[in-house]
C-alpha cells in the first residue's frame, strides 16, 4: 500500500498504461549514449575519484573510498605471526566462499589437490546468492558465442580484454551443462528445453534462469557439491594479508578469526582470490544490492602483494534498486522485470527510456529524470521512477509475475505492495565492480601463483557488464582458476615465507607522504551512527 503522497503519480501511470504498453521507445544512438553517460553516470564525476600515489597503478584514478583502502595500513600493524608454524598447510588456498570460490574448489579437488577454502562469513554469503535474473549462454540454434561476444563487447564499450571475453562466451554453453549436471534447476518448457529471455543489450534470448532466484539456486548447488566432496571450509575467517615466498610467489595468507580475533597462518602452494565485489563501500553514497561482506578486500590484498588493477574506476549502478519502501532501499529489482515487459515511467506516467538499454545508459537516464529534469517521484531518501510491473500481467497473461518472478512479488508483498496491480519505485543502486585485478586467460595475476576469479577480476566485461554475464564468469573463471591452481601446485617448490612486501608497501606510503589512520582490508562495513563527541 503506497502512501497518499504517491497517489496522483500512480494514477497518471495507470491512466497511460495501455498507451505505454503499445509505445515502442527508440534506442539511443552511440553519440546519445556517450553524452548521457558523460553527464549523468557516477563514473564520470571526476571529483569523486583520486589518483593512486603508490603501487602498480600509481597515477591512475580510483573511487576515493577505494583509494582510502588501497593506500591504508596493514591490519597486522607490525604484529607478525610465526610464518614457519602454519595453522593450515594445503596445496590450493581459496579465499572467498561465493560462486567463484566454490567453482574453483570443486575443480581443484577434482584435480587431486588438497584444498582449503576460507571465508570471512559463511560459505555462500556472497553476491552470487543475491543474483536474480539469470545467466547468459549462447546455446540456442539462433545464437552463437560470436553473437554473445559482440553484444557483450559493445555493452562494455569495446574495452574488454578480448581473450577473457572470448573465453567467457565460448565456454558458456559448457558452464550451463556443468551446472545442470550438478543439479541446478533451470526453468524449462514442458518438453525440457531451457526457457531463455532477453537482458539489456542482448540481441538474442540467452538468459537462463531459475525464476528470479537464479544465483541462490546456483550457490545452493555449488555449496552442496563443495560439502559433498568433503572439501575443508573454514567459515568466519578472513584473509588479512597474502604471504609471498622470498622469490615473490604467492605462498599462503595470514588469516583473522572473525570471532576470536586470533591471527592464523595458512601455507599454500598456490592461492586463488575469489573475494567478490565492493558494493558495501557505498561509493558516492549509493545504496547497494550487494551482500554484507562486499568490501573490496581482494583488491587490497592483491594490490599490496604487487598485482595490477584494471578499470578500477568503473562501477556498475544497477538501474533498478528499490527506492521505496525504505526498509529495502537499494535492494535489487531484477532486470528480468524489464525483460518480461515492464517499462520505466516518470512521475507523469511517461516512458522516458528504452527499458533494455545497457545498464549504464539506463541508470544515467533515471538519474537525469530524477535530477535535472525534475520528473522523479519524491521519496524520503531522494526520488525514484516507476517500473510499471502491471504491464507484465497485461502482456504476458495473468499469473506471469507469480510464475516467473515470485521473489520480487514476495519482497514487495511483505510491505503491502502487490506488484501485479501497482508499479515499483526504483532508483540506481551500486551493484557490481566492473574493474578489478588484471589476469591472464589462465586466471593468473601479475604475482606468480596468485590466481583470481569472479567479481574481484577486472577486464572481462570492459567498462560495463551485461546482465547474466557475472553468474557466467564466476563459473567459467572459477573453474579455470581451480584447475590451473591445482595443476601449478604440483610443480611448485616454495622458498621461505615472507611478509616483506607488506613492510615495503608501508615504506612506499611513507615516501608518498600519505598520512592515514585507515587500515585495510575493510572486511565489514561500518554502519554505526557517528555521534558528535564534543557534545
Ligand atoms: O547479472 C546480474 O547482475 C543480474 C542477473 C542481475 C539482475 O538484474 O537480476
Amino acid at each position: 500500500m503506497y502512501p497518499e503522497q504517491f497517489r496522483a503519480s500512480l494514477e497518471a501511470a495507470a491512466a497511460k498504461r495501455e498507451e505505454n504498453i503499445r509505445y515502442e521507445p527508440g534506442r539511443m544512438t552511440a553519440d546519445e549514449k556517450e553524452a548521457i553517460l558523460e553527464k549523468y553516470h557516477p563514473d564520470h564525476k571526476k571529483d569523486k575519484f583520486v589518483k593512486l600515489a603508490v603501487g602498480k597503478n600509481k597515477g591512475e584514478p580510483v573511487p576515493e573510498e577505494l583509494a582510502g583502502m588501497l593506500q591504508a595500513h596493514s591490519r597486522l600493524n607490525g604484529n607478525t605471526p610465526d610464518l614457519d608454524r602454519p595453522d593450515y598447510d594445503t596445496d590450493v588456498l581459496i579465499i572467498g566462499g561465493g560462486g567463484a570460490g566454490a567453482s574453483a574448489a570443486i575443480e581443484a579437488d577434482k584435480a587431486g589437490a588438497r584444498v582449503l577454502v576460507v571465508t570471512k562469513l559463511r560459505m555462500g554469503d556472497a553476491n552470487t546468492m543475491m543474483a536474480e535474473g539469470g545467466i547468459q549462454a549462447a546455446d540456442k540454434p539462433d545464437d552463437s558465442p560470436a553473437i554473445h561476444f559482440i553484444d557483450a563487447h559493445g555493452g562494455g564499450h569495446f574495452a574488454a580484454k578480448r581473450e577473457l571475453l572470448s573465453k567467457l562466451v565460448c565456454e558458456a554453453p559448457e558452464a550451463i551443462k556443468w551446472l545442470s549436471d550438478l543439479g541446478v534447476e533451470f526453468d524449462k518448457e514442458p518438453d525440457g528445453t531451457m526457457i531463455t529471455t532477453h537482458g539489456g543489450g542482448t540481441s538474442r534470448k540467452r538468459m537462463h534462469a531459475a525464476k528470479d532466484y537464479s544465483g541462490a539456486e546456483i550457490m545452493r548447488t555449488l555449496r552442496d557439491e563443495v560439502y559433498n566432496r568433503g572439501i575443508t571450509v573454514v567459515d568466519f575467517t578472513a584473509a588479512v594479508e597474502l604471504i609471498l615466498d622470498t622469490d615473490g610467489k604467492a605462498a599462503g595468507a595470514v588469516l583473522l578469526n572473525m570471532e576470536t580475533n586470533e591471527l592464523l597462518v595458512a601455507r599454500a602452494k598456490t592461492v586463488v582470490l575469489a573475494t567478490g565485489g565492493a558494493g558495501r563501500m557505498h561509493y558516492q553514497g549509493f545504496p547497494t544490492s550487494n551482500h554484507y561482506g562486499a568490501t573490496a578486500d581482494g583488491l587490497v590484498l592483491g594490490y599490496r602483494a604487487g598485482a595490477k588493477l584494471l578499470y578500477a574506476d568503473t562501477l556498475q549502478y544497477h538501474p533498478t534498486g528499490a527506492a521505496y519502501p525504505e526498509q529495502i532501499f537499494g535492494a535489487l529489482v531484477t532486470e528480468k522485470v524489464r525483460s518480461l515487459g515492464a517499462k520505466l515511467v516518470n512521475k507523469n506516467g511517461d516512458v522516458f527510456v528504452h527499458p533494455l538499454e545497457t545498464r549504464d545508459v539506463c541508470a544515467a537516464a533515471i538519474i537525469r529524470e530524477c535530477g535535472e529534469r525534475g520528473m522523479g517521484v519524491k521519496t524520503a531518501g531522494g526520488a525514484g521512477v516507476w517500473l510499471d510491473t502491471p504491464m507484465i500481467e497485461a502482456t504476458g497473461g495473468k499469473g506471469t509475475i507469480e510464475r516467473r518472478i515470485p521473489a520480487m512479488m514476495r519482497m514487495f508483498d511483505k510491505h503491502g505492495i502487490d506488484i501485479r496491480v501497482e508499479p515499483i519505485l526504483v532508483y540506481p543502486t551500486l551493484h557490481y565492480q566492473n574493474g578489478g585485478l588484471d589476469i591472464t586467460a589462465d586466471c593468473m595475476t601479475a604475482v606468480e601463483n596468485l590466481y583470481a576469479a569472479g567479481e574481484v577480476v577486472g577486464g572481462i566485461h570492459g567498462k560495463n557488464r551485461l546482465m547474466g554475464n557475472s553468474l557466467l564468469d564466476i563459473i567459467v573463471f572459477g573453474r579455470t582458476a581451480g584447475k590451473n591452481a591445482a595443476e601449478k601446485s604440483k610443480s611448485t617448490v616454495l622458498s621461505a615465507p615472507s611478509l616483506s612486501h607488506v613492510n615495503g608497501f608501508e615504506k612506499e606510503l611513507d615516501r608518498a607522504g600519505i598520512k592515514t589512520e585507515l587500515v585495510s582490508p575493510k572486511l565489514l562495513p561500518d554502519y554505526t551512527r557517528k555521534v558528535n563527541q564534543s557534545k
